[in-house]
């Protein structure tokens, strides 16, 4: 009988919370803005943001509170103004441990690499990591319309690597990553809390965890 068990040929990985601890910034620059402007913020508010478009992050920060669409942009900016600040000194010292590792031995089994963030400045942060050279896709928040929970950002990587969605592996932290890539139809490795990525195929504490024997044995 022919052998029909599916090939892992790419994959994607969220930025974000699985590569490098950059939601740490995120939250301190909401804080920030959250401060100037008198609006309550705290880590449970935070939790929601976790992989969720800028714009979306400020919706759910704002709740029933109302403020004119410049308000909003310049809010926008602020907060973004703040980030980019606070990662300008992003080196490799900042990626999680085991990353580089991984994305090494992937490559040595002839396995495409793609990045799939919500995140605009993904290409900055990965360049500050110095492991740019290892994607050959950067999906982030401003290849497509509609952010994760959607499916498009990883839709999107798949077809610009040239390999069917059945065929790729997302590696994500989120909710709503994980929720995007199921919705994709790509297999799912969690990264964290059950209670965050409990709907993934599989799930490990950290990416230094993850053992690809199990992984290859769950596609
Ligand atoms: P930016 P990921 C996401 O990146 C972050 O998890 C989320 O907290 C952030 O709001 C979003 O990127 C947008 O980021 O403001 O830089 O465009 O986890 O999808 O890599
Ligand atoms: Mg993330």
């Amino acid at each position: 009988m022919a052998d029909i068990k599916r090939k892992i040929k790419a994959f994607i990985f969220d930025l974000d919370g699985v590569l490098t601890d950059t939601a740490e910034f995120h939250y301190q620059s909401w804080k920030l803005l959250c401060e100037e402007q008198g609006i309550p913020f705290n880590r449970k508010i935070n939790e929601k943001l976790r992989g969720v478009s800028r714009k979306e992050s400020l919706e759910i920060i704002l709740g029933d509170r109302k403020v004119d669409p410049e308000k909003f942009a310049e809010m926008l900016e602020r907060k973004n103004n703040f980030y980019r600040e606070s990662i300008k000194n992003i080196s490799k010292k900042d990626l999680f441990p085991g990353v580089e590792k991984i994305l090494e031995e992937l490559k040595s089994k002839g396995i495409k690499l793609a990045l799939g963030s919500s995140s605009k400045n993904a290409h900055l942060v990965i360049e500050g990591l110095g492991i740019k050279d290892y994607f050959e896709i950067i999906a982030d928040g401003n290849s497509v319309q509609k952010a994760k929970p959607a499916p498009d950002v990883f839709l999107f990587a798949a077809e610009k690597l040239g390999v069917d969605p059945e065929n790729c592996v997302v590696v994500e932290d989120a909710e709503a990553g994980v929720e995007a890539a199921l919705a994709a139809g790509m297999f799912v490795v969690g990264i964290g809390p059950e209670e965050r990525v409990g709907k993934s195929h599989i799930h490990y504490p950290e990416i230094s965890k993850v053992k690809f024997e199990e992984i290859y044995a769950r596609f």
